[in-house]
């Protein structure tokens, strides 16, 4: 996209089943965004470039993630003001050594931690931050917003219809 107000990272191709489900989040809400792969390991060179580039490129929020010793979000951080929102990716084979990397930041340097996998809420936490500044987002996050409570509502109803006709 040209003018992408959210950057999605991460470290390999081979987190992209986990990470996309953030950009279709963002895509529903018509929030511009781009992803790139992007390795603090592998590539921590161009790491740094984006993450100092980010802001003067129009970026708002950046949404990094990666599994294992997950050094991306936190190097990244470290590296822009702009807000940066950890996505720990956990595996089968993994323990729960990304997530315990994202939350142990030092004092100095923010960095906003989802739950495991949580790529999706990842997407939220950005528009909710953009809707700060965008009422037209924050017309759209009202909506999403509106929309889940009532589909809560209307299966409450459901369930309570159910449970009365099995009672009789
Ligand atoms: C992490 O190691 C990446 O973010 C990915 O979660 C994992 C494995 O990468 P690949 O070997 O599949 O490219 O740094």
């Amino acid at each position: 996209m040209s003018n992408p107000l959210v950057g999605i990272i991460m470290g390999s191709d081979s987190d992209l089943d986990i990470m996309g489900s953030a950009a279709k989040t963002l895509e529903e809400f018509g929030v511009e965004n781009e992803v790139r792969i992007i390795s603090a390991h592998r590539t921590p060179a161009e790491m740094a470039e984006y993450a100092q580039q980010a802001a003067s490129r129009g970026l708002k929020v950046i949404i990094a993630g990666a599994g294992g010793s997950a050094h991306l979000p936190g190097m990244t951080a470290s590296d822009t003001d702009l807000p940066v929102i950890a996505v720990p990716v956990k595996r089968d084979h993994h323990g729960h050594e990304a997530i315990y990397s994202s939350i142990k930041m030092p004092p100095g340097i923010p960095l906003a931690v989802m739950p495991e996998n949580g790529a999706k809420n990842a997407a939220l936490l950005a528009i909710r931050i953009l809707a700060l500044g965008n009422p037209a987002i924050a017309e759209k996050y009202a909506a999403f917003v509106e929309k889940q409570r009532s589909e809560v509502i209307n299966k409450d109803t459901q369930a309570q219809a159910d449970w009365e006709s099995l009672l009789k």
